[in-house]
């Protein structure tokens, strides 16, 4: 029985000075990287996702000339650009499973992408027998609420950090973390770890 903390999408392109810039990212990328320094010790295993896009084609409508920020975006996370990179002020040393996703397709959620090896995250959690799982990161109305719903339904108990997440619009935040809650997650404070 362990506990999981799945970072989602903490990257260069998401946070101050990016792509798809989401206001507040460089302080939930210092705050995750101080909550690592203190706790990564009671986690079992730590995922953290990247978006890694194609550069060629739109990702299955991901990338769009005039997004509507909704469903499509501007070019963002390219597979190993400066953008798709963790960003500078995670630590990073701490996380047990690299997660890539989105490659030709949206993917918001980290459970569609896969491990290194090839695992997709739903199997490494198995594996680890991973029971419940604190999530983190970027954006709360986006890849974080796709992420904590399909943690949900993978049979995990799941609390969302609101002090470790940053959302795009604040009306739509405030949507995806009702909706969490309604699925059954439990909204936290890192400081009750
Ligand atoms: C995300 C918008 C587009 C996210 C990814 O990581 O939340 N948001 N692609």
């Amino acid at each position: 029985m362990s506990r999981a903390l799945l970072i989602v999408d903490v990257q260069n392109d998401f946070t101050e000075g990016g792509a798809l810039a989401v206001t507040g990212g460089d302080a939930v990328a210092s705050a995750v990287s101080a909550f690592l320094e203190a706790h990564a010790g009671d986690y079992g295993v730590i995922v953290a996702s990247r978006d890694w896009h194609d550069a060629e084609g739109d990702n299955g409508g991901h990338f769009a000339a005039q997004p509507d920020f909704v469903d499509s975006w501007p070019v963002h996370c390219v597979a190993g650009s400066d953008g798709a990179a963790y960003d500078t002020l995670l630590a990073t040393d701490a996380i047990t499973h690299h997660v890539h996703k989105g490659q030709g397709e949206p993917a918001y959620s980290m459970f569609e992408g896969a491990t290194e090896s090839g695992e997709t995250v739903g199997a490494v959690l198995s594996a680890a027998g991973v029971l419940s799982a604190d999530v983190v990161g970027l954006a709360t109305d986006h890849c974080v609420r796709a992420s904590a719903l399909d943690a949900i339904a993978h049979g995990v108990q799941v609390r969302v950090f609101t002090d470790l997440i940053a959302g795009v619009g604040a009306e739509s935040s405030e949507a995806a973390l009702a909706e969490l809650v309604h699925a059954g997650a439990v909204l936290a404070e890192s400081r009750d770890a």
